[in-house]
């Protein structure tokens, strides 16, 4: 069986990451969104409404699980989770500069691999923290996420 995980902040899940995750579990027999708990990081919902605004967005994939990062390293996760992958989406050479030096490490660290995938091209300029901006100053985010999570961002902005 194979197993990789899809982590992030999901701070919160939008489309971009959705697409990703989907293909992911069309790749792997199972797929863990680890979602991540940086207490150095201000997200803008906390750890049990971003997992709650991922398992309701990704309900329709059946082999995709939401669990909670932790505190400790990504590649000891992946161990206790007998995954040998990551999935990483990339909308830029930007992104692979950051990642590239992650995976190496996280190889090093647990002999986990990544496989990175390039997000589709409509969603190669979507982030959480710009729709949390367009969101708050009163633009039209729904092309870019789920309804739960569009109710979410209106509710409090
Ligand atoms: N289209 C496709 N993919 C996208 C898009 C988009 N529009 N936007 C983001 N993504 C991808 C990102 O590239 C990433 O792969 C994933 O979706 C999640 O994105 P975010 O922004 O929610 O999550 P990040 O980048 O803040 O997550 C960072 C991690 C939690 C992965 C990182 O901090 C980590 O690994 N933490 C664990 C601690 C650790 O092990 N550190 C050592 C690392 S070697």
């Amino acid at each position: 069986m194979s197993r990789a995980v899809c982590p992030g902040s999901f701070d919160p899940i939008h489309n971009g990451h959705i697409e990703v995750i989907s293909r992911a579990a069309r790749l792997f027999d199972e797929v863990i969104v680890a979602v991540s708990r940086n207490y150095a990081k201000k997200y803008r919902f906390d750890l049990e409404q971003r997992m709650d605004l991922c398992s309701r967005s990704l309900a329709q994939l059946p082999t995709v699980k939401v669990l909670p990062l932790g505190d400790g390293l990504l590649a000891d996760f992946c161990a206790e989770h007998g995954a040998n992958a990551l999935v990483k989406g990339l909308r830029s050479g930007l992104d692979f500069d950051y990642e590239l030096p992650m995976a190496t490490m996280n190889r090093h660290l647990a002999d986990v691999d990544t496989v990175f995938l390039p997000t589709d091209s409509q969603f190669a300029h979507v982030s959480s923290s710009l729709l949390k901006e367009v969101a708050a100053l009163g633009g039209d985010i729904r092309p870019f996420v789920p309804d739960v999570v569009h109710e979410r961002l209106v509710q409090r902005d």
